[in-house]
């Protein structure tokens, strides 16, 4: 099942077909409130700096990371946050990633989303704060065929949930300076 507000904006799809939609809404919210909402979560988030094994040694995850679902007791502009992009999707969103990248050094590695803890069916929406950053969609048949674009602050990305079996996300390290980033990661958790 794909979300219909997925379809009804005047935003084109990035990609669309069987494999899943792929959607850029810009300026959801305004450069005041994205300026706002990036200057709280820098400042009061716990930010965690994490490690993974990789083959036989074990390296920083080049980026910080928390994590909230919403019947955490949520800060308020978090809260507003989740309120905000559910209404806007009309999607009940339950839980939220947050990642920081500090500067062009940062980055996450292609991948897609765990579909076994997402409830089937509903979107990813993906909200950015702070610096522009490229995104690279990759497509996992072989033709590998991917898509580059930014995610400027204040925008929303949403990726369905059959997207995730068919492309896998990520943002690249940059060769040239880049200030932090904030994205809020907004998904329906559970089954
Ligand atoms: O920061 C982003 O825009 C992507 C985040 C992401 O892919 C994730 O949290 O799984």
């Amino acid at each position: 099942m794909v979300q219909p507000s997925l379809f009804c904006t005047d935003s084109a799809p990035l990609l669309s077909g069987d494999e899943g939609e792929v959607s850029y809404y810009p300026n959801v919210i305004s450069s005041e409130k994205a300026a706002q909402w990036f200057a709280y979560f820098h400042e009061h988030m716990a930010w965690q700096a994490e490690r993974r094994q990789m083959y036989d040694r074990e390296v920083d995850v080049p980026r910080l990371h928390t994590h909230f679902s919403l019947s955490d007791n949520v800060d308020p502009p978090l809260r507003e946050a989740f309120g905000l992009v559910s209404h806007y999707l009309h999607t009940p969103f339950n839980s939220v990633g947050m990642n920081l990248y500090r500067n062009q050094h940062d980055s996450v590695a292609s991948h897609h989303d765990k579909l076994e803890f997402l409830r089937a069916g509903q979107p990813i929406a993906i909200l950015s704060l702070g610096a522009t950053r490229r995104m690279v969609i990759r497509q996992k048949k072989v033709s590998r065929r991917h898509l580059n674009f930014d995610l400027e602050e204040g925008s929303l990305l949403v990726m369905s949930w059959t997207s995730q079996l068919h492309y896998d996300h990520g943002i690249p390290k940059e060769r040239d300076t880049v200030g932090p980033r904030i994205s809020l990661a907004f998904r329906v958790s559970g089954t």
